[in-house]
């Protein structure tokens, strides 16, 4: 198999039969002392990370959580950490061994949350091909079912990560329309990481290297509600994890230097994340190396963004980690003799510069929800994207009022993109009082260069970008290299699983 595992233990969910014996937990402090609880590494060996991942229902005891019932991988809220060269190969064997759909392989309204058994595979982040069995979103990877006729349950997929991609932090997490916000609830998410040359910065290469994937749990008697009727994940309690355990510690020495790997894996909460007492050196965002390092109080990250953060420890104590008026972690400085570590001042990241006179073509995009456009059904909002390319109405595709407008359909290319041009794209956010919707383009990064009407000082490659309330974005992408059909959608998962999603296609 050619996988290694790594040597830190966290927060193991115990299987149904450890279950019955009474074996749960492994004391955290029984194994070897570990900065921070760390999942699972699996790392590619001669060119190839080849490794199974399956998806089965684990019941177990989250500590300080309580018994749940959950959709994991391997029986691990937060899946493996899948480490990766450039040029490397990422093949993937894909378990599903969650029960029949109920609701079987179709659903009358495409955009009503459905299929929550059936999974795929989205390397968040990754420049890869969209297509075949890459970085394929409209597979789906159905669990057996004699009532079908689909006798397999074993699915295989088979990424090239390029020699040229970037080294960074990404992560993957199934991504079946309709279903997607159900199984991040449910701890089905995991770090992806690339190595290059950010890691070859001495500063970076002394630094303890860690992961931080944060999840919310959607918990209702220790299971996430599957949707029915009115049931509305946003209204169920949160339980926020960090690589699948609740409020972990971290420890330093004082003076030491570390560098965090910070994921949003939350399908619902825009996590504005500081360290008491601490500053923030970012590095890195969504995958994509600084120039320099840029210091914060507060690194904000939408849903499915990653920060790359180096951190200083500072007096002897206990520092919280807080998203909002969440608690996340504690980072403990411990007392005792200190280690002088140095902060890198040169970063090998890509100028975030594309000149405005390569742009060809301009979008303008409005993130728009209503919130009874379908009255007296099961579900009344509409999340919807309008504007430039958006869906015609099923129902009556001269009204712009009818309020199937604008919402996805699976047959609908909404935008054609040529490789190898330069587009300027404009997105809003109509509403005042809704969520934050965060803006996410698979197989290409973006470069953000205003926010709300500002042009950046700074501008920043990213593949995810919050576009606030009543407020806007501008970006500019290249398409380089790999053709096929992808998506542009919203990152609040449970408004992506109703609408608020486009088709795009890359052609040649
Ligand atoms: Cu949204």
């Amino acid at each position: 198999m050619g996988s290694s595992r790594g040597v830190s233990r966290r927060a193991l969910l115990a299987s149904a039969p450890a279950l019955a014996t009474g074996a749960l937990l492994a004391p955290r402090a029984a194994a070897a002392p570990a900065p921070f609880p760390q999942p699972p590494v699996i790392r590619s060996q001669g060119g190839v990370l080849s490794t199974s991942l399956r998806v089965a229902f684990t019941r177990g005891v989250l500590p300080g959580v309580g018994n749940v019932n959950l959709r994991l991988y391997n029986g691990h809220v937060n899946g493996p950490t899948l480490r990766l060269r450039l040029g490397d190969v990422l093949d993937l064997e894909h378990v599903n061994d969650l029960p029949p759909n109920p609701d079987q392989t179709s659903h009358a309204d495409h955009n009503v949350p459905h299929k929550f058994n059936s999974i795929n595979v989205h390397t968040h982040g990754l420049h890869v091909s969209p297509t075949g069995n890459a970085d394929n979103v409209f597979r789906e990877f159905t669990p057996y079912d004699p009532r079908n006729g689909l006798n397999t349950r074993s699915y295989r997929s088979r990424i090239e990560i390029p020699a040229d991609h970037e080294g960074g932090t990404f992560w993957y997490h199934p991504h079946v329309h309709g279903a997607a916000a159900v199984q991040l609830s449910s701890g089905l998410m995991g770090a992806l990481i690339v190595e290059g040359a950010i890691d070859q910065v001495p500063q970076v290469a002394a630094a303890s290297d860690l992961v931080m994937c944060v999840g919310e749990l959607k918990l209702a008697r220790g299971q996430v509600p599957d949707l029915h009727a009115e049931d509305d994940l946003s209204s169920v309690p949160s339980t926020f994890v960090v690589n699948g355990n609740y409020r972990p510690q971290v420890r330093l020495r004082v003076g030491e230097v570390q560098r965090w790997r910070l994921v949003n894996a939350s399908a619902f909460t825009v996590l504005p994340i500081e360290v008491e007492g601490h500053t923030l050196h970012q590095i890195a965002m969504d995958g994509i190396a600084f120039t320099r390092p840029v210091e914060r109080e507060r690194v904000t990250l939408a849903m499915g963004n990653r920060a790359d953060v180096m951190i200083r420890a500072q007096r002897p104590g206990n520092y919280r980690i807080m998203a909002g008026d969440t608690l996340l972690a504690t980072m403990t400085v411990q007392s005792g003799p200190g280690v002088r570590m140095d902060l890198p001042t040169e970063l090998p990241g890509p100028a975030p510069f594309i000149d405005p006179a390569e742009v060809t073509r301009r979008r303008a995009l409005t993130f728009h929800s209503d919130m009874d456009a379908f009255p007296g059904q099961a579900f009344t909002h509409a999340f919807r994207i309008t504007g430039d390319g958006a869906t015609p109405a099923t129902r009556d595709a001269a009204d712009p009022s009818d309020p199937t407008y604008g919402r996805f359909d699976p047959s609908y290319v909404n935008h054609t993109l040529r490789l190898g041009d330069t587009e300027e794209w404009t997105l809003t956010n109509d509403s005042a009082s809704h969520a934050n919707h965060p803006f996410h383009l698979h197989t290409n990064h973006f470069l953000v260069t205003a926010v709300d009407g500002r042009a950046l000082d700074t501008p920043v490659w990213q593949d995810t970008v919050a576009i606030n309330k009543s407020g806007s974005v501008t970006l500019r992408v290249r398409f380089k290299d790999f053709p096929g059909r992808a998506l542009v959608h919203c990152h609040h998962l449970q408004h992506e699983d109703r609408g608020m999603m486009q088709l795009i296609e890359y052609v040649s």
